[in-house]
C-alpha cells in the first residue's frame, strides 16, 4: 500500500474483537506499531462495532457502553483520533452476488431488491458465506448466524424511533468523552440505504443524518460519507447531503455504483463514468465544504485475478486512489489554491 503514489496512511481494525470488548492499549499499539513499520500512519479505527444490547436498548446497555468509554480512552492514548462505526441491527451491508462478471472480465458485488423478497433472513447468511470463498466478511460470520433468532427476539418491538432513540442514548454518553478525548466518531450510512427484511434503519438520507448530528450537536459526533451506501438510492441528491452536513462529515468513503433496475445496483470502478454517480461532483462539494478529514477508497472491483475479499482488493481500490486524487489536485489547481 506505500508503494500506492500519495498514500500516508490507512485506517484499521482488530479483526479478533467482537462487539462490546475492550480494545486494550497494548492491542492498539500493535496494530499502530505493525502499520508504522510499512511506512505508513494509523488515520482511525474502522471499525469499532456497537454491542446488539446498545442497538437494541435492553438492559445490559451501560455495561457494553462503559466499555466502549474504555476503548475510546485508550485509543486517544495511542493517538488514534478517528472512529468508524455503524448503527444497524442484525445486518450491516448487503449484497446478493458478490462475484458479478462484469463484460471485461472484471467481478463486481450486486445488490438486487428482487432476490432478497424471495428469501427469509436467514437464508441470506447462507447466500453470502456459499460465495465468500474462504474471506471473512464482517457482520456474516458464522456464529452470527447461530445467535441469529436470539437477535431477532432481542430486536423485537424496536422501532425506527427506538432504534434512534438508542443511539441518542448511547452518544449524549459517550460524546462529552470524545471531547475530551479528542476522538471524532464517524457513523456509516445503510448499505443498501432501504429497509430489508423489516429491520429498522435509521442512517439512509438527508433527513436520518441530520437528526442524528442534531441529536448531539458537537463537532466529535459526525458522519462518515460513504458515497456508495448512500448514492444506491437515486433519491439521494449527494452533492446536496455534503452542502447540507458538511462540517460533520468526519471521514468520507469514495466510491461509484451503478444503477442496474429498480432497487438493484452493483459496484463500479471509482471513475464517474464507468458508474451512476458524478465523482467530480462530489469531489468538488467536499473541497468546496472545506472537508480536510481522512478520506479512503471503498470498495471497487476484482481485478487482474487477484484472489482478495469481494470489494475490498488491493489493485482496483489504488486505482480508485490515484483516480481520486487526481480528481482533487484538478479541482484544487482549478479553484487557485
Ligand atoms: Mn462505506
Amino acid at each position: 500500500m506505500r508503494q500506492i503514489p500519495g498514500m500516508n496512511g490507512i485506517v484499521g481494525t482488530l479483526l479478533n474483537k467482537l462487539p462490546g470488548d475492550v480494545w486494550e492499549v497494548n492491542e492498539i499499539q500493535d496494530l499502530k506499531e505493525s502499520i508504522e513499520a510499512g511506512g505508513l500512519e494509523l488515520l482511525g479505527i474502522e471499525s469499532v462495532a456497537i454491542h446488539d444490547a446498545i442497538k437494541a436498548g435492553t438492559a445490559e446497555r451501560d455495561h457494553y457502553i462503559d466499555n466502549y468509554i474504555q476503548t475510546i480512552k485508550n485509543l486517544s492514548a495511542c493517538d488514534v483520533h478517528l472512529i468508524c462505526y455503524s448503527f444497524k441491527p442484525i445486518f450491516g451491508w448487503a449484497k446478493t452476488t458478490l462475484f458479478y462478471e462484469n463484460e471485461d472480465g472484471s467481478f463486481s458485488l450486486v445488490y438486487d431488491q428482487a432476490v432478497v423478497d424471495e428469501m427469509e433472513p436467514s437464508e441470506m447468511f447462507k447466500l453470502i458465506s456459499s460465495q465468500s470463498k474462504g474471506f471473512q466478511l464482517s457482520g456474516w460470520e458464522e456464529e452470527r448466524l447461530n445467535k441469529f433468532n436470539g437477535l431477532v427476539e432481542m430486536y423485537e418491538g424496536v422501532t425506527e424511533e427506538k432504534l434512534f432513540d438508542n443511539l441518542k442514548y448511547f452518544l449524549e454518553r459517550i460524546i462529552p468523552v470524545c471531547e475530551e478525548m479528542d476522538v471524532k466518531m464517524a457513523i456509516h450510512p445503510d448499505d443498501p440505504p432501504w429497509e430489508i427484511f423489516g429491520f429498522p434503519r435509521i442512517t439512509k438520507n438527508l433527513f436520518d443524518l441530520k437528526r442524528i448530528i442534531e441529536a448531539v450537536d458537537s463537532p466529535y459526533n459526525g458522519i462518515t460519507m460513504c458515497t456508495g451506501s448512500l448514492g444506491a438510492d437515486p433519491n439521494n441528491d449527494l452533492v446536496e447531503i455534503i452542502h447540507e452536513v458538511g462540517d460533520r462529515i468526519n471521514f468520507v468513503h469514495f466510491r461509484n455504483v451503478g444503477f442496474m433496475g429498480e432497487r438493484k445496483f452493483k459496484e463500479t470502478a471509482h471513475l464517474s463514468t464507468e458508474g451512476s454517480l458524478d465523482m467530480y461532483a462530489i469531489m468538488k462539494a467536499l473541497v468546496d465544504v472545506g472537508f480536510d478529514g481522512v478520506i479512503r477508497p471503498d470498495h471497487g472491483r476484482t481485478v487482474w485475478g487477484e484472489v482478495a475479499r469481494p470489494g475490498y482488493g488491493l489493485y482496483d481500490r489504488a486505482m480508485g486512489i490515484t483516480y481520486m486524487q487526481g480528481l482533487h489536485e484538478a479541482i484544487i489547481k482549478a479553484k487557485g489554491e
